[in-house]
């Protein structure tokens, strides 16, 4: 066919979890597919960033997993889908006969749709385990957990778009959106600055979002450039100095919050200038930090992963709910406490029930209630008691876990303390990896199975504003790829019998929504082109823009205030390792950066790694901008080239996760938030060593 032939399809960015709309034109061969925008797309209206514009670049990378493959004797040799499918079986039911379900761990995809996921984790509990999970075990875990317990739903209050009209005061503390959500800030952000809206920004390390608004220099916009693992001290004294201030929404405390005088007491003895010399942000600006959020008419709170991705994560976020609760932002428009959530498809891969704690539509495994409900439509029993997380299924190898099927995850660059988590992986029985490329985690593969890419097929994703959109594909660049759904439905099949026959995601979705709560309204149908938020119970429903306009969905209905102490990361600097290291991204490149390393336009800013370091540090270490130094830590070294910048703070080190040659978990401590289970990735201790011949090799180069 040629391509005059053909028309161009609607479907979604498969980057970030903003969810831009965008076309991809099919070409003479399957091959040849463009990026195209699509004008009229509900969240960004044609608009892309970099990574949109890019997205079919890595479609057909000569790199591409073209068949499946077996690993013989240490090496991988072609196989076919049977034989791998044989092999799959077999181990599978080995490890089930000898070691029971529970030695199996099953990892879902925020890279795949919700379909996929839901197959995924109705796989696991059909072979007897609830061993699943997701990245965002990685990324908003204590986000999710701080929300739903103290509002009830683990997911923005918010959305954008009323966000764009309605806020006065946009608070973002640890994130970055000018890089990391660059349309959600471009569309929507920048548009309510432009309409006035002050920016506070809470962030070690000034990045494109210090710098998108053009306000720095006016006093609309704050920069509390604070120590990394400060942020409850920081926002303690923003609570109390609104306290003191008076600057409380009394009647919204007293009718639709519980548990202000435990906040009360945490503050009382709290002494503010000791507290601010720990942040490294002088009090005033704190405090007129506070003015401005309070008194602002609407004050939103957008929270990211320097927030999350700390041992005390879920108190971190439990104080930004708390300065929300006391001052009576949520529940309306242009409020609230917003996680831009992180991949294409995290919200829905959890909405979906890929977690080990919860079924579709966050049903508890251990309410027997809810398990029955879903049991009824499955027709077989569900174990009832929570699974472990990803971090513990790969920490549990060599003991409770013998075999471990990943779909579309990389975990041995994207979990903290990597080297442990190569040697780990190396004493592992069986692996299924299932992904588009051959992935430093897919060389440890037993079993490797070829998925086709975003690009080639059709089903639904749930952006970070609740909203479920349809993806669609053209036609499969490999012959011998498979949709992710095809495979699973087969490895279901093969391994149960009944329960996984589906031929299209549409059948699977329909099976979805009769367990899924907030989605049991939506039909592909009526997700049309504009998609639909949930909650969607009821057909017709579309869904709420903001959350809690009347009450919590808390047990009583209440919104949950509770005072939180400081609490450092797990390791602080000392006399060997006195710098502190912080990990974040890059606009250009994602996540373990198996798709942007090979995106020759992605690629092009920064092909290899590299560390900030403050200028008065590089004087001490006699380090030269540009230099490549060797940064160390209690887990491992890595060496890269060092940026002097003063967008750092002094004494803090900020690298980047996406590079496999210096990889930054190789450095990063595998501690736990104990609630969330979610590992501080931004907060070790560090050394760097100086006097380093630079490498000649680095990351996968490619030219556009
Ligand atoms: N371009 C691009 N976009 C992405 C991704 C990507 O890899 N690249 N990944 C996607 C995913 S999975 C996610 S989860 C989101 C994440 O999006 P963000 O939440 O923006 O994630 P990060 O860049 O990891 O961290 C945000 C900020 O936290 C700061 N920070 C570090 N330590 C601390 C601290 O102790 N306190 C505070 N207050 N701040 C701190 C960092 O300097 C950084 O600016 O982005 C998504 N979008
Ligand atoms: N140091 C440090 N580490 C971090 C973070 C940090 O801030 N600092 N952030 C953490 C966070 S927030 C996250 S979300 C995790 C991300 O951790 P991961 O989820 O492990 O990382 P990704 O690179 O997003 O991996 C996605 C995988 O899916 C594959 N894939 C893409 N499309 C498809 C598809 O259609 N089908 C299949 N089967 N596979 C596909 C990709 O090739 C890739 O291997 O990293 C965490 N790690
Ligand atoms: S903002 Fe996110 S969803 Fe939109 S084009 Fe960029 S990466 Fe894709
Ligand atoms: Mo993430």
């Amino acid at each position: 066919m040629s391509s005059e032939e053909q028309d161009p399809v609607k479907t979604i960015c498969p980057y970030c979890g903003v969810g831009c709309g965008i076309q991809v034109m099919p070409g003479e061969d399957p091959g040849d597919m463009r990026f195209m925008p699509w004008g009229d797309a509900p969240v960004n209206d044609g608009r892309v960033c970099i990574k949109g514009g890019a997205a079919t670049q890595v479609v057909n990378h000569e790199d591409r997993l073209t068949a499946p493959q077996i690993k013989e004797d240490g090496e991988f040799r072609e196989a076919t889908w049977d034989e791998a499918y044989e092999r799959i079986v077999s181990e599978m039911e080995g490890i089930h006969e000898e070691f029971g379900a529970d030695a199996m761990g099953f990892f879902g995809s925020s890279k795949t749709m919700n379909e996929e996921n839901y197959l995924l984790q109705k796989l696991a509990r059909r072979y007897g385990t609830n061993n699943v999970d997701n990245c965002t075990r990685m990324c908003h875990a204590s986000t999710v957990y701080a929300l739903r317990t103290s509002l009830g739903a683990g997911a923005m209050t918010n959305s954008m778009e009323d966000l764009e009209e309605e806020a006065d005061v946009l608070w973002i503390q640890g994130a970055n959106p000018a890089e990391q959500h660059p349309i959600a800030n471009s569309n929507y952000f920048r548009q309510a600055v432009l309409e006035g809206a002050t920016v506070i920004q809470v962030d070690p390390h000034a990045n494109k979002t210090t710098r998108s608004f053009d306000i720095e220099e006016t006093d609309r916009h704050q920069h509390l450039q604070l120590e990394p693992g400060t942020d409850i001290p920081l926002l303690n004294i923003v609570l109390k100095t609104v306290l003191e201030n008076d600057w409380v929404d009394e009647e919204f405390i007293a009718e639709r919050t519980e548990g202000i005088e435990h906040l009360k007491e945490t503050l009382e003895d709290f002494d503010k200038e000791a507290a601010a010399e720990e942040c490294g942000v002088p009090l005033e600006d704190i405090e007129l930090a506070a003015e401005k959020y309070a008194t602002a008419d609407n004050a939103t709170i957008f929270t990211g992963m320097g927030m999350s991705q700390h041992t005390c994560g879920v108190d971190n976020v439990q104080n930004e709910i708390n300065l929300a609760l006391i001052t009576g932002n949520v529940g309306r428009p242009g409020t609230g406490v917003n996680p831009l959530r992180g991949q294409n498809n995290v919200q829905g891969t959890s909405d979906v029930g890929a977690m080990p704690n919860v079924l579709p539509g966050y049903q508890l495994v251990d309410d027997d209630e809810a398990r029955e409900s879903v049991e009824d439509v499955w027709g077989f029993e569900i174990p009832d008691e929570p699974g472990l997380t990803n971090v513990e299924i790969t920490g549990a190898i060599g003991e409770q876990i013998q075999g471990m099927y990943v779909m579309g995850e990389n975990p041995i660059m994207s979990e903290p303390n990597a080297n442990h988590v190569a040697d780990l992986l190396e004493e592992l029985n069986f692996l299924v990896v299932q992904d588009i490329f051959m992935t430093e985690t897919a060389e440890y593969a037993d079993v490797l199975l070829p998925a086709t890419t975003w690009a080639e097929r059709g089903g639904t994703v749930t952006n970070t504003d609740r909203r479920v959109q349809r993806m669609r594909g053209v036609e499969k660049v490999h012959e011998n790829t498979k949709h992710d759904l095809e495979i699973l439905c087969e490895v279901g099949t093969r391994l149960f019998g009944e329960g996984f026959d589906f031929d299209t995601p549409e059948e699977v979705f329909e099976e979805l929504r009769q367990v899924t709560p907030s989605y049991h309204g939506m039909s592909y149908d009526a997700l049309g082109e504009e998609g639909i938020h949930w909650p969607c119970y009821e057909p017709g429903d579309q869904g709420d823009q903001y959350l809690y306009a009347d009450g919590f969905e808390t047990e009583s209905g209440l919104g949950h205030i509770e005072g939180v102490s400081h609490q450092p990361p797990k390791e602080v600097p000392d006399d060997d390792y006195p710098l502190i290291l912080t990990t974040a991204r890059l606009e250009e490149h994602y996540n373990t950066g198996t798709m942007s390393r090979r995106s020759p336009r992605l690629n092009k800013q920064y092909p290899e790694n590299f560390v900030d370091v403050h200028p008065n540090d590089a004087e001490r270490y006699g380090i030269e901008d540009g230099e490549t130094v060797r940064v160390k830590s209690r887990r491992g070294e890595i060496e890269l080239e060092a940026h002097v910048t003063e967008d750092i703070k002094e004494g803090v080190i900020w690298t980047t996760p996406h590079f496999a040659a210096a990889a930054a978990n190789v450095l990063t401590n595998d501690v736990l938030d104990e609630r969330a289970k979610i590992p501080e990735y931004k907060a070790a201790a560090a050394e760097i060593e100086v006097g380093v011949e630079p490498s000649t090799t680095g990351d996968a180069p490619a030219d556009d």
